[in-house]
């Protein structure tokens, strides 16, 4: 393929309610979406940064900018496109891999849609729906946060995942386990909120049989992870620290990950990620998708690659209706649990014209020169 240009655009969808992390409240998304224009098809791409750098360095204003001044410009220039080539190309400027993997899958999209082939088949799914767990925020009471637990499993979400923070984990634990019983798939996530020096009294989650704790410490502390892991019972999962399949090789050397979250945008995209599954799968170590809050498009995706076989434990790929009132994509509704991998060429979904429209703050053509 040769790429024509590429068009940015900013979207914000409110969400249906506030969401509390460690590290913040988001009530709303700021979304960056690629589109890429090709001489064979047009592809969309969704960018996972946020809009402020809490969660990692990235964000929206500085993957846009980014992407404008650099990483599309390169793209232009070259001569055949593919999304195998994408990293490549892009491989000498450092980082910036969630503006990087917003490219690579606009570029993959294009290209699938050119050969009618779907993401999942792409990517090598073996399964037509995938199970879906839920992250559920922080709440400002236990009976709140109970309420809140209790839709999602009469919704027929499999897995739950509370956020923790400290002053906000052993208790909450405790009553979702007290009220709904040691059968619910549990796990928390504590999005580096916490230090070595927490060790005793994250081990006292242990007593709650939880799936994992995920990201404890800090995204550089590795070795306390590893560390950390040998004063638990509860197995580590990484979130944060996981940057590339070369991060993931050595933090299971290094014992520091039991279990990793993949997020195609933090490791810098798809291919990239299914490098990180097959990693993981050649250690024995389970995974398991993330999510950032996406869109229908950057969903489609992640429900590709929750099909794969190594995806062992349910994802964050929740319903669209856990996040937004109005998708700019048909809608992903949970049935039983699960949700459908798409199966028509690409992402198998498309934006909504309307609905697009609706949310749209600005677009930028970054048109090819040549
Ligand atoms: O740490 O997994 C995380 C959302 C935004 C940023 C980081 C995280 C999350 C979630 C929600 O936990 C996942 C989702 O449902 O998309
Ligand atoms: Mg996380």
């Amino acid at each position: 393929m040769k790429l024509t240009g590429v068009e940015l655009r900013r979207i914000t969808m409110p969400l249906v309610s506030p969401f509390r992390t460690s590290f913040g409240t988001q009530t709303s998304r700021d979304i960056l979406l690629v589109r890429v224009v090709t001489d064979e098809a047009e592809g969309w791409g969704e960018c996972v940064a946020m809009s402020d750098p809490l969660y990692s360095s990235e964000y929206v204003d500085a993957t846009a900018d980014v992407l404008r001044r650099f990483l599309v410009p390169a793209l232009v220039d070259a001569a055949h496109l593919d999304a195998n080539a994408v990293g490549q190309i892009l491989a000498p400027f450092k980082g910036h891999r969630m503006a990087k993997a917003a490219l690579e899958m606009a570029v993959l999209d294009a290209e699938l849609r050119a050969e009618g082939r779907s993401f999942g088949r792409e990517l090598g799914a073996v399964r037509e729906r995938v199970p879906c767990g839920v992250s559920v925020g922080i709440m400002d009471s236990i009976p709140a946060l109970l309420d809140a637990v209790g839709g999602y499993l009469a919704e027929g979400y499999v897995r739950i995942k509370l956020k923790i923070e400290p002053g906000w984990d052993v208790e909450p634990v405790r009553a979702v386990r007290e009220r709904f019983g040691d059968d619910v798939l549990l796990q928390v996530d504590a999005n580096t909120a916490y230090t070595l020096s927490d060790a005793r009294h994250l081990a006292r989650l242990d007593p709650f049989d939880l799936l994992l704790i995920e990201q404890p410490l800090e995204e550089e502390d590795v070795l306390g992870h590893a560390d950390l892991a040998r004063q638990l019972r509860t197995p580590v999962c990484l979130d944060e620290s996981i940057v590339s399949a070369q991060s993931a090789a050595a933090a299971i050397r290094l014992g520091a990950a039991a279990i990793v979250n993949i997020k195609p945008g933090r490791v810098g995209g798809y291919l990239e990620a299914r490098r990180i599954h097959d990693v993981c799968v050649a250690a024995g170590v389970p995974v398991w998708c993330g999510g950032m809050l996406e869109s229908g498009l950057g969903r489609a995706a992640n429900v590709a690659l929750a099909a794969l076989p190594g995806f062992t434990l349910p994802g964050d790929t929740s319903g669209s209706g856990r996040y937004y009132r109005t998708d700019i994509t048909t809608p992903f509704v949970l049935d039983d649990g699960h949700l459908t991998v798409p199966t028509g060429p690409g992402l198998g979904v498309t934006p909504l014209e309307d609905e697009l429209a609706a949310v749209t703050t600005s677009t930028a053509w970054l048109g090819g020169g040549s």
